[in-house]
C-alpha cells in the first residue's frame, strides 16, 4: 500500500471527517447500543437493544434476568475420559439434611432443570452430572459447608457466573456446585482511596455501575461483565480490556476473605496498599482456580473515574503495521493509553455473520487487521488534541489505513461490540476450540496463519485479543468436535507456544483443559511446588478436583 503523505491523509481526513473527536464519552463499555451509519461518519437512530453477555444457564437457575440463546449443542463432554477419584464419598440423604438445616430449603437445589444448568459451561462443552446445587448466603455458611465436604470426602465446585472459559467452573463427575450468587453484598467504600471491599458474589457490571456513581470504575472490564462475579474474576485472575492501564489483579486485589477445604476462614481482608507482614498468601488464591479455597470477600482498589474517554476503530494493512502502532501508541499516547486491541478481518467477517444487530464502521472485506485504541483521560481538550495528532501522523507513516473515531457513546458502545463480541460470536457454529496464549510480540500472529494452513477449508480460524498485553485469542471454529481435527491442533498450538516462550494461558486459566498442558509452560520444580501446597491446603482434595495440575502428579 502506498505511503500517504501529510496532503493525503489531511484530505482524507477532511473528506470523511473521521478524526474529529466528538464528545467525550463518559464510559465506552456502556452496553446498549444505538445508530447505524448510511455513510462512514454519518449516524442515524436506530431501534435501542440490550446487549447480554453472560451465561443463559447461570441466568436460568440463577434469576438474573439476562435472556438470550444460544444454538443447543451436544458435544462431547471433555471430562468423560477422566475416571471418577474412588475416594471420594457419594452423596447421601444425611448429607442434604444437614445442608438443609444450614442453608435453608431454598438454597439446596436438587431440581434437574436449574441443576443441568449448572452442570454445563458456558460454552456447552464440559458438562458435569451433579445432583446438588447449594447457595450460601455468608462465609460461614460457606464454612460449613466446606468442613461437612470436608470430612465426609465429598467433592466440590465453587461457581461464580460460570463464564469459564476452560470447563473450571463446572463439575467433571458428581462435585457438589456450590455458587456464590447470593453473596452479592457491597461492604463498604472508602471514597477517599476508591477502595472497595464486596462479597465475592457481587457480579462485575453491577461492581461497575455502582462505582461509577461514586465517582471510581472498576480495575477490571472484560465482555462477560453482565454474568461473571468478582470471586470468580479473582479465581481466574481474569485479564480483560483494561489490563493494558491498571495491570493484574495481583496489583489491584488489597485483600481476600477465603474459606480452606476444612471450613477454616481466613481472614486477609487488608485494605493497606503497603502491607509487607510476612508471606502475602492472598496471591495463592488469585488465579488459583478454586483448587485452593473459596473467595468469599474482596477488597479492590478502584481508580477513579475520568471524565475524557475516546475511541478509534483503525484499519491496518498487515501485522507489523499494528505492532508499530502499538509502539508509537505507548509512547505517543503514554499516560492516557486505556485500551489496544486487536482483531483480524477472520474475526471481523465472523463477528459480523453471527451475531444480529453488529455494525462495522469499516469496511471489513478491505483491510487485513483491525486495531481499537481507547484512550482515558481527564483533560478533554489536551486528550483529543494528543490522540488526533497520533492519528494524523499513524495515517502519514502508512501505519494506519482508515479509521473512525466514535462521536458519541452509542459509536464508542458498537465499536466495543464488534470486539466483545467475538467470543459470543464463536459458540455461534458447531464445535469451538479456544487457546489463550501469551507470546512475544514478534511471534503473536503467527500461529494463526499457521493452524489457518495446517486444517485448511475443515476450519475458520480467527485471531484477535489483547495486542497491547501481549495475549492472542486463537478460536479454531468447526462444524462439530472432532477427535481427528483436535489431533491437528494439539498438542501443535502448545509446543509452538512453549517454543516461543509464551504461556499457554494468558488470562483464562487451566481449568479442566489445560489441567495436563501444565509443563508446556511451567517447570517440573515448579509445578511440583504447586502439587504440595494443594496438598497442604487440601489433603482430601476436594476442592474443584481434576482442575488446574494433572491427576499424575497426586498418585
Ligand atoms: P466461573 O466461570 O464460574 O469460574 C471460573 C473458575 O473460578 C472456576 O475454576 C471456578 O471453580 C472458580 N471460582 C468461581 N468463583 C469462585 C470463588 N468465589 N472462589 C473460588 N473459586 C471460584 N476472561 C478474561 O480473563 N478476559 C476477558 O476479556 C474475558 N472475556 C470473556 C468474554 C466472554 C463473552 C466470556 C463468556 C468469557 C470471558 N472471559 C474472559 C472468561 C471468564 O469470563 C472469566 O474467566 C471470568 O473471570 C470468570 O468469572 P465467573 O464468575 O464466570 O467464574
Ligand atoms: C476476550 O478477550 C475474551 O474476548 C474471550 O478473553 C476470548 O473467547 C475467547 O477466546
Ligand atoms: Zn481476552
Amino acid at each position: 500500500m502506498k505511503r500517504m503523505g501529510r496532503r493525503r491523509a489531511s484530505q482524507l481526513l477532511a473528506g470523511y471527517g473521521q478524526f474529529l473527536l466528538g464528545r467525550p464519552t463518559p464510559s465506552s463499555h456502556e452496553q446498549s447500543i444505538s445508530g447505524s451509519y448510511s455513510k462512514l461518519n454519518t449516524w442515524r437512530p436506530c431501534c435501542m437493544f440490550r446487549v447480554s453477555v453472560g451465561t443463559p444457564q447461570a441466568s436460568n437457575y440463577l434469576n438474573l434476568g439476562k435472556t438470550y440463546a444460544i444454538k443447543q449443542r451436544s458435544f462431547g463432554s471433555a471430562a468423560t475420559d477422566i475416571p471418577r477419584n474412588p475416594a471420594f464419598s457419594k452423596l447421601n440423604a444425611d448429607d442434604i439434611s444437614y445442608f438443609r438445616t444450614i442453608l435453608g430449603e431454598r438454597n439446596v437445589v436438587e431440581d434437574e432443570d436449574r441443576l443441568s444448568a449448572a452442570n454445563v459451561d458456558w460454552m456447552r462443552k464440559y458438562q458435569g452430572s451433579s445432583k446438588l446445587l447449594l447457595l450460601p448466603k455468608s462465609s460461614q455458611e460457606v464454612s460449613k459447608i466446606l468442613h461437612h465436604c470436608n470430612s465426609r470426602k465429598l467433592a466440590v465446585v465453587p461457581q461464580g457466573g460460570n463464564t469459564g472459559l476452560v470447563g473450571g467452573s463446572v463439575p467433571v463427575h458428581d462435585e457438589v456446585i456450590i455458587n456464590l450468587a447470593l453473596m452479592d453484598k457491597i461492604v463498604s467504600l472508602d471514597k477517599i482511596n476508591g477502595i472497595l471491599v464486596c462479597e465475592a458474589g457481587c457480579i462485575l457490571e453491577n461492581l461497575s455501575l455502582f462505582l461509577e456513581n461514586e465517582g471510581f470504575i472498576m480495575p477490571l472490564d472484560l465482555g462477560a461483565k453482565g454474568s461473571c462475579q468478582i470471586g470468580g474474576n479473582i479465581s481466574t485472575n481474569a485479564g480483560g480490556l483494561r489490563f493494558l492501564r491498571y495491570g493484574s489483579l495481583h496489583g489491584t486485589i488489597l485483600g481476600l476473605e477465603v474459606v480452606l477445604a476444612n471450613g477454616t476462614i481466613l481472614d486477609m481482608l487488608g485494605t493497606l496498599r503497603k502491607d509487607n507482614t510476612g508471606y502475602d498468601l492472598k496471591h495463592l488464591f488469585i488465579g488459583s482456580e478454586g483448587s485452593l479455597g473459596i473467595v468469599t470477600k474482596v477488597s479492590v482498589l478502584t481508580p477513579p473515574k475520568l471524565m475524557s474517554t475516546n475511541l478509534a476503530f483503525l484499519a491496518c494493512k498487515d501485522f507489523t503495521s499494528c505492532q508499530k502502532l502499538l509502539l508509537e501508541a505507548k509512547r505517543a499516547l503514554g499516560e492516557v493509553l486505556s485500551a489496544f486491541e486487536f482483531m483480524d478481518s477472520h474475526s471481523m467477517d465472523f463477528v459480523l455473520s453471527h451475531l444480529d444487530g453488529v455494525r462495522t464502521p469499516l469496511p471489513s472485506s478491505l483491510y487485513n487487521f483491525y486495531i481499537l485504541i481507547e484512550t482515558t483521560g481527564s483533560d478533554e481538550t489536551y486528550d483529543k488534541t494528543k490522540l488526533e495528532a497520533f492519528l494524523l501522523r499513524s495515517m502519514e507513516e502508512g501505519l494506519i489505513l482508515d479509521g473512525v473515531v466514535a462521536q458519541d457513546i452509542n459509536q464508542s458502545s458498537s465499536f466495543w461490540r464488534i470486539r466483545e463480541g467475538i467470543s459470543e460470536a464463536s459458540i455461534k457454529v458447531g464445535a469451538v476450540y479456544k487457546y489463550d496464549l501469551s507470546l512475544p510480540i514478534d511471534q503473536f500472529y503467527g500461529i494463526v496463519e499457521e493452524m489457518r494452513n495446517r486444517l485448511g477449508e475443515v476450519a475458520k480460524v480467527i485471531g484477535y485479543g489483547h495486542l497491547g498485553d501481549g495475549n492472542l485469542h486463537l478460536n479454531i471454529m468447526t462444524a462439530r468436535y472432532d477427535s481427528d481435527i483436535l489431533a491437528q491442533i494439539e498438542p501443535y498450538v502448545y509446543e509452538w507456544t512453549s517454543k516461543h516462550k509464551g504461556s499457554i494461558s494468558a488470562e483464562h486459566g487451566l481449568g479442566l483443559m489445560k489441567a495436563n498442558k501444565i509443563h508446556y509452560s511451567k517447570s517440573p520444580e515448579t509445578v511440583q511446588l504447586m502439587v504440595d501446597i494443594k496438598k497442604l491446603l487440601d489433603p482430601n482434595r476436594i476442592l474443584n478436583p481434576y482442575k488446574v495440575l494433572p491427576q499424575s502428579c497426586f498418585n
